[in-house]
């Protein structure tokens, strides 16, 4: 929304006091998670579906490819994005910054009160347990967001500026906040020596649309305590 200079207005959700499962939001997003849209009393859902639905309604200007091979292209790598590395992130993000959250709450506690209640992430809570994602699984993610950057590097080498080469697209807008909460969680190590990827992130960053999307308070690191893990190197 940004990109496309819009305004908006914002409602801040607490997901650490659950307001994602409030039964007043869940009327709006039955999935119980953030984003959601409200425009013109028409509800949308999911982070790509919003931004592909923005782009559809105000094509100016446009972030999404013309020509509907290249669209597809584009749809490919948010797919890829969504799949692999979204899911990544959430195992450390929570191993690290939400588990705290957790804390004192005995195995059938935390069932009851945190994975139970949960319309999308129930079995993720459940696999996660009160104690934490194993050394294993968080080795498993990291080795998915390297890949995810190798992937990048190799588009950014073969093309770029961006990650469809010329244009600059929802590809890039949806690969971005995973790159910023690894960087967020001190992970920045994981494309250091991907100098395409340094420089994305860089110009990334420097957007005035990126500045307003991450505004101050926004970043795990601002407001909670983060515990270093093993990444398994
Ligand atoms: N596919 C959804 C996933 C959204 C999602 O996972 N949101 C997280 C925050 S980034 C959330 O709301 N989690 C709620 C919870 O953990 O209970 C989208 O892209 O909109």
């Amino acid at each position: 929304m940004a990109e496309k200079g819009l305004e908006w207005i914002d409602h801040l959700l607490d997901l650490g006091k659950k307001d994602q499962i409030a039964p007043e939001y869940l009327k709006l997003n039955p999935n119980g998670v953030v984003p959601t849209l409200v425009h013109d009393g028409t509800v949308i859902i999911d982070s790509s579906v919003i931004c592909e639905y923005i782009d559809e309604v105000f094509p100016d200007p446009p972030l999404v490819p013309q020509d509907p091979a290249e669209r597809a292209r584009m749809r490919a790598w948010m797919r890829f994005m969504e799949e692999v590395p979204t899911a990544a992130v959430r195992v450390p993000s929570f191993n690290m910054v939400f588990l705290p959250r957790f804390d004192g709450l005995d195995d059938k506690q935390f069932l009851e009160a945190e994975a139970g209640p949960r319309p999308l992430r129930k079995h993720f809570f459940e696999k996660m347990g009160s104690t934490g994602f194993s050394d294993k699984e968080v080795k498993a993610s990291m080795d998915q967001l390297r890949q995810t950057c190798e992937r990048m590097h190799r588009a950014l080498t073969a093309e770029g500026p961006w990650l469809m080469g010329e244009a600059y697209t929802l590809a890039d807008i949806i690969v971005a906040p995973l790159i910023d909460r690894m960087a967020d969680l001190g992970y920045a190590s994981l494309w250091s020596d991907l100098p395409t990827v340094v420089d994305w992130y860089d110009r990334m960053q420097a957007r005035p649309a990126f500045q307003t999307a991450f505004y101050e308070g926004t970043r795990v690191s601002e407001f909670l305590e983060m515990t270093p893990l093993n990444a398994g190197g």
